[in-house]
């Protein structure tokens, strides 16, 4: 009985910590490398309010063009970055004009996602702790019943 209510006050203290480091990784900023006429990665996953910077590494230029033509960075050399930020969740494919079409070739997805989306939301967080116990290592012995006394 005393170990496992240890066991749970430990669990919730690992639950926060997750949540924690999970808002921590929502970042603003994501970089795309251009390798090899491929985006890396291919498909991308950020939250609302990203700004995507693409940068070139390949020693021909290359574009990142919306699928829907809403945005379209024209060719960019090496070392050449567009940007794009992107605040409405949702995905956007887009891809290079002269070595791809939408969703083929060298092309990519950018997958925005809002905030309740982001949210990991662990069943473990949702509930919070009702039982206060106390870190105690040695419960009073007068709590516990004596379980393990065979009958006289
Ligand atoms: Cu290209």
């Amino acid at each position: 009985m005393r170990f496992w209510r240890l066991i749970g006050v430990g669990g919730v203290g690992v639950a926060m910590f997750v949540g924690a480091a999970g808002s921590a990784v929502a970042q603003e900023e994501v970089q795309v490398p251009i390798e090899n006429y491929a985006f890396v990665p291919k498909e991308l996953i950020v939250p609302a309010g990203t700004t995507v910077t693409w940068i070139n590494h390949d020693v021909v230029a290359h574009t990142v063009t919306a699928d829907d033509s809403s945005y379209n960075s024209d060719l960019f050399s090496r070392n050449g970055t567009f940007s794009m930020t992107y605040d409405v969740p949702g995905t956007y494919g887009y891809f290079c004009l002269p070595h791809g079409s939408p969703g083929s070739g060298m092309a990519g997805t950018i997958i925005v996602l809002g905030p309740d989306e982001m949210a990991p939301a662990p069943s473990e967080g949702a509930a919070p702790p009702t039982d206060e116990a106390p870190p105690v290592e040695e419960a009073p012995p007068a709590d516990q019943p004596i379980e393990e006394l065979p009958p006289m």
